[in-house]
């Protein structure tokens, strides 16, 4: 697939229209509140919903890029919280106009899934001025973070944190966000020794390359270097400081290279990073994965260390309906889960819907690579 522009891949084309409530029919698991969304009314052809591999978490509201985590045996996930704004779609994602965070929360996998309040608003950030996209959540001792991305006034993302007793908020936000802290989708890993890392970062609309000397630079490039045969952008990852509020260091540059040790290059579009950024660990090994943006793939890469190289693997999840992939892994039940996202309730690329799958490893380490729709061929 070529480079396309973000706000063109929307639904596919399908013959027949569902009615909206033979779609919520589908939906495997409830939620506390079974109100359909406004916006998922006929906004596009859709497919059947037998055709997608899993089904909606929750209906009642529009979420996307979940981070899962297991805390005392019971499952959280912090997802953006999708709203239908005015801005019209375009290829640097303004038309995600996220304003707060809820968490959803289950006791297992299958079943029923909680919706919690609004546990973060950005009228509640006093350095933030909109666009709360996709972000992440931490545990250290008795205190819960969530890590969230959103454009200060000079319209340049930056990262922040808020803290709070309970994993499902209310969160209060620090005044200030994250000293040295730009771009995009952080993502939070805890090493079995205690040190907690952040991964962060995206291309395009997540501003990664108008980061590159240290300073946002709101006349930088657009999308990327514009260099096809020079190394792609790389993610970034940076040690956090024991009260786990700051970067413990200048964030580094993550490498992902090919099986000959090569970086891979920025007109690699089909495995070269754009966003969502995840960490885990199995069997000793680290495992970082991502989107491939405007290709739409999640992909990964194994390592030795936190900090990389990564050897780019292979494809964890093949295109999604929406423009967006993001996702999470996390073991719970002794087996591996994918958390991701499609737009499988509204037909709309801003209004998405977090959905999870089981994730499986084969002997060697490498990940089955899982195809969203139940149909082969489907994804368009
Ligand atoms: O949800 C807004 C943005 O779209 C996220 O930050 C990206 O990862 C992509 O999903």
């Amino acid at each position: 697939m070529t480079k396309s522009l973000r706000a063109r891949r929307a639904a596919p084309l399908l013959t027949a229209l569902l009615s909206t409530a033979a779609l919520l029919s589908g939906c495997q698991q409830s939620a506390t509140n079974d109100a359909a969304p406004n916006a998922a009314a006929g906004k596009e052809a859709r497919r059947d919903a037998s055709e997608y591999l899993s089904q909606p978490l929750v209906k009642d509201i529009y979420t996307a890029d979940p981070s899962a985590h297991v805390w005392d045996g019971k499952i959280y996930v912090y997802p953006s919280h999708d709203i239908d704004g005015p801005t019209p779609e375009d290829d640097l994602g303004a038309h995600f106009e996220m304003r707060d965070y809820r968490i959803l929360s289950m006791d297992k996998i299958g079943g029923p899934v909680t919706v919690g309040p609004v546990a973060l608003d950005v009228k509640d950030v006093p350095w933030a001025d909109k666009q709360m996209w996709a972000p992440d959540a931490a545990k250290k001792g008795d205190t819960y973070y969530l890590y969230f991305p959103a454009k200060d006034k000079e319209g340049a993302f930056r990262i922040g944190v808020a803290t709070s007793k309970s994993p499902t908020g209310p969160f209060k936000a620090q005044p200030q966000p994250i000293k040295g802290s730009f771009s995009i989708d952080p993502a939070v890993f805890t090493d079995t020794d205690g040190q907690s890392y952040m991964y962060f970062g995206g291309i395009w609309g997540g501003q990664l390359q108008r980061n590159l000397g240290g300073k946002y630079d709101a006349n930088g490039s657009k999308t990327d270097l514009g260099q096809d045969d020079k190394p792609a952008i790389a993610p970034r990852v940076a040690k956090m400081s024991g009260d786990m509020l700051e970067f413990a260091e200048t964030p580094r540059e993550i490498q992902i290279v090919d099986d000959k040790g090569k970086p891979l290059l920025g007109g690699d579009h089909d495995r070269r990073f754009f966003e969502a950024s995840w960490m885990h660990k199995y069997k000793g090994k680290y495992y970082f994965s991502y989107s491939t943006g405007d290709t739409h793939y999640l992909v990964y890469g194994i390592g030795d260390s936190p900090y990389g190289p990564f050897t780019y693997k292979g494809r964890i999840l093949e295109p999604v309906e929406g423009w967006t992939t993001h996702h999470s892994i996390v073991e719970w039940g002794g087996k591996w889960w994918l958390f991701y996202a499609d737009s499988q309730l509204s037909g709309q690329t801003r209004l998405r819907n977090v959905k999870v799958t089981e994730l499986k490893y084969n002997p060697d380490g490498t990940i089955q690579t899982i195809n969203p729709f139940v149909k082969k061929g489907a994804a368009d």
